[in-house]
């Protein structure tokens, strides 16, 4: 056998040898918080993956479209031309900006997400991903380990987007045929890139803070308890959901998925183990409000019974974790 043919099949029959997947990929939004993150793990999966962003990043990034989820005929241009056959839907205004600008919020993500469904249908994607939040239950929903099935009142205009948006994605995976999937993500926290503008952003302002001045100012009172979960978590649990086969998801709105949750002075009291000269001091505004009206825990069995949903960070992994990779990054 030659050299090449040795290498091929070295290669081909090694345990972890996975072929890239025959997808085109759009990531709508791909330039926040968590599309940052999602591009780089979809593209170590899948050859063809393009980032979408109505904002220019500000750094060299393959494949990048310009796009915005309001212009509908310029984004069914592109999922043509590009033969798209899957979307990752991020593009969205969150709570607090959304509270600031309910308009803005309820145009980009109520017809932004309408426009990716229709399309969808339209075209007959494979499969789309449209996310939902914490913020589709409300001060009546119960709070501790909230159920997936319950009261949801969102008081945010966010909120009030994420739960039509839900909605729709059952109307059309019902009535269009649409194999439309989505999580109910909680308060994300990476290290890669900064939050878009939530009620949840303390959670990494914190870091940088406690990194670089030893000291941070919480907009969030010292007791209000919020579900949260570590980027690798979110990257797993959103690849997990749009890899099960379509006979394990059951549920078409948005699933619970649970990593940790914990309160300001918990969390504080966690970096404090890390960097002992850490403190913390609180003057709670609108923020604190809007977290008061979420869920303090989740209940995640759906997810954890349909595709085997399992967080791997608790919050001692994820602060050692988040304080090892910001250091180094400012080194
Ligand atoms: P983000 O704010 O960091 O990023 C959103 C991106 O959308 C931005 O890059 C922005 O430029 C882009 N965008 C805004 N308007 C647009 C438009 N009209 N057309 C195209 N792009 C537009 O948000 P994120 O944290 O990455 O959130 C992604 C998704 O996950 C959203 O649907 C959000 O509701 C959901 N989510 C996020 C969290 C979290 O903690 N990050 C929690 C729950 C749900
Ligand atoms: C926000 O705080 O708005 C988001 C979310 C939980 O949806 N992080």
């Amino acid at each position: 056998m030659d050299l090449g043919l040795f290498l091929i099949c070295f290669v081909i029959f090694h345990p972890q040898f996975k072929p890239m997947k025959e997808e085109s990929i759009l990531v709508t939004g791909a330039g926040g918080q968590i599309g940052t993150e999602l591009v780089e793990a979809l593209s170590k999966r899948y050859e063809k993956v393009y980032p979408a962003d109505i904002r220019l990043p500000n750094h060299p990034t393959k494949n990048f479209i310009q796009l915005d989820v309001l212009d509908k005929p310029r984004m069914e241009e592109a999922i043509s031309d590009l033969k798209i056959s899957q979307v990752y839907h991020l593009a969205a205004i969150l709570s607090a900006k959304g509270e600031q600008n309910p308009m803005l919020a309820w145009e980009v993500n109520f017809k932004g997400t309408l426009n990716v469904l229709e399309i969808a249908a339209e075209k007959k994607l494979n499969r789309v991903f449209c996310p939902s939040s914490i913020a589709v239950f409300g001060p009546n929903t119960p709070s501790v380990n909230t159920p997936q099935h319950t009261i949801t009142d969102p008081t945010t205009i966010y909120g009030v987007t994420k739960l039509a948006g839900e909605r729709w994605c059952v109307h059309y995976f019902q009535k269009r045929g649409v194999d439309v999937r989505s999580l109910r993500y909680p308060g994300l926290i990476g290290y890669k890139t900064m939050p878009g503008g939530g009620t949840t952003d303390y959670a990494v302002e914190i870091f940088h803070e406690a990194l670089k001045n030893n000291h941070y100012t919480s907009y969030i009172a010292p007791d209000t308890r919020m579900p949260m979960m570590f980027m690798p978590d979110a990257i797993r649990a959103t690849l997990n959901l749009m890899e099960a086969p379509t006979e394990q998801i059951t549920i078409r709105s948005s699933y619970n998925v649970a990593g940790v949750n914990f309160t300001p002075r918990e969390l504080s009291a966690a970096i404090k183990k890390q960097l002992p000269d850490f403190n913390i001091d609180y003057q709670p505004d609108f923020r604190d409000l809007i977290a008061q009206s979420w869920p303090s825990s989740l209940d995640d069995s759906a997810a954890a019974n349909d595709w085997g949903w399992k967080p791997a960070y608790d919050l001692e992994k994820m602060v050692k974790e988040m304080l090892l990779q910001l250091q180094a990054k400012l080194v």
